[in-house]
């Protein structure tokens, strides 16, 4: 699957809406984008951005069906049982990457002193934002210098001059990881930015994949290899069909003023973030197709394309990682988007021994899915699944008391404060 296969999926399924009038890339697009999604719940594909003359996509990830017809499985499913899939799936057999000699993305082929990123049609989201964002369903391939191993991380990318985009990977992801290797290597990071492909790809890019490259964690989703084509410059693998791929290099002492941005939080982050430098990529090539569609994805109050993305895609790890650790009893895992898919995560397990909530408990928190985030955890008893939100409450109000001591009566109950 490309995203052109997965916009005409959306079609034929009723899920898209194409907006034709003219719209500005300058803080409405974004708007509508936002306003479609949460009242109408389709996908939307702008066809005629102010001043450019490529399309933009929006909300690919807004809906759980979506989700599902990103990974390939009956539309009705809910979240967790889509979470459950992909963990079932993603300890299978690996299937590996396959590399292929050319395909759509050479297209057209930009060279450095051509490169101008402003040709693309990358929205400004809020009012107080920094800039333009061309990264915000994308992902960047990096590669281990030590081992080799390809990584793929979805971090957001913000326009800083024409041949410059950010790159705000942070601190101890693997990402961070590597780029910190070439810096103390004296060398700068080769790395691809790619905005627009097959969304199980972008997915894939923001999970926490410690082990493997995640181009094979998609192909072992998918049961067949993804394609990719060498980039030209840097020799990394990018995938075949991809519509637009930025080439560069990051260097690691050369940190660059990024932000603010209207966040997935609902908040800016923090003023004090506008002076916080962060890695940058000096762009030297852009690959891209013949009308490349760029794939955005809104920000702001839950719940949007980047609540459900993470909420999904880190459901999926969390339960992969308690299944390896083999803990027991595991009923269902979720990370409910309205919590912005990461800060709150629900447990529902099958009691078998004593201290074997505990015991999942220190699990969660202990998973690479839950180091980033985790505000707290609710762990419930398997009659109740956990994305069932109304008996989570339930369970909440009659099964658990704030002392900690279980009470027959509640009616002495003295609530615990949580200031906000
Ligand atoms: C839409 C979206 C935007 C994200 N933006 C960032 C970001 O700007 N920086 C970051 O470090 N992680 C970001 N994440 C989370 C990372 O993608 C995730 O932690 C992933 O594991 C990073 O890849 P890595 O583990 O290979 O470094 C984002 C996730 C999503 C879904
Ligand atoms: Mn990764």
């Amino acid at each position: 699957m490309d995203l052109r296969d997965f916009i005409t999926l959306c079609e034929k399924e009723g899920d898209l809406k194409r907006i034709t009038a003219e719209v500005d890339w300058d803080l409405e697009m974004t708007h509508i984008a936002k306003m479609v999604e949460e009242k109408d719940g389709r996908a939307v594909l702008f066809e005629n951005v102010k001043g450019h003359d490529s399309p933009v996509f929006f909300g690919a990830y807004s809906s759980t069906k979506r989700m599902a017809m990103a990974l390939g499985k009956p539309a009705d499913l809910t979240m967790c049982e889509l979470s459950h899939a992909w963990m079932k799936m993603s300890i299978g057999d690996v299937i590996r990457s396959k590399e292929v000699e050319t395909g759509p993305v050479f297209d057209n082929i930009i060279y450095e002193e051509d490169v101008n990123v402003f040709k693309f049609p990358a929205p400004r989201f809020y009012e107080k934002d920094g800039g333009r964002y061309i990264g915000t369903a994308c992902f960047m391939v990096t590669r281990d210098p030590e081992t080799d191993e390809i990584n793929l991380g979805t971090y957001r990318s913000q326009v800083l001059d024409e041949k410059t985009v950010g790159a705000q990977i942070l601190k101890g992801k693997r990402g961070d990881r590597i780029l910190q290797k070439y810096r103390k290597a004296g060398k700068k990071m080769p790395i691809c930015l790619v905005v627009g492909c097959d969304p199980l790809l972008m997915l894939a890019g923001s999970a926490m994949v410690e082990d493997a490259s995640e181009y094979d964690v998609v192909g072992t989703l998918r049961g067949e290899p993804v394609e990719t084509v060498n980039a030209k410059l840097t020799g990394l693998p990018i995938p075949a069909s991809a519509e637009l791929v930025l080439e560069g290099y990051v260097d690691g002492d050369n940190l660059r003023a990024e932000g603010p941005f209207g966040e997935y939080t609902g908040y800016y982050t923090d003023e004090l973030y506008k002076t916080i430098e962060k890695p940058a990529i000096e762009v030297k090539r852009i690959y891209h197709r013949n009308d490349p569609i760029m794939l955005c994805a809104s920000v702001g109050r839950p719940i949007n394309d980047n609540h459900m993305m993470l909420a999904f895609v880190r459901n999926a790890t969390l339960w992969t990682e308690l299944t390896r650790m083999g803990i027991r009893g595991i009923q269902s895992v979720y990370m409910p988007p309205e919590a912005c898919g990461r800060f709150w995560a629900i447990v529902s397990i099958k009691q078998m021994y004593p201290g074997h909530s505990n015991q999942v408990a220190a699990a969660v928190i202990a998973s690479n899915t839950c180091t980033y985030g985790l505000k707290g955890l609710i762990i419930v008893d398997d009659d109740i699944r956990a994305d069932d939100l109304p008996r989570v409450w339930w369970a909440l109000a009659t099964r658990y008391h704030p002392s900690g001591v279980p009470r027959s009566s509640n009616a002495d109950v003295q609530p615990r404060l949580i200031r906000l």
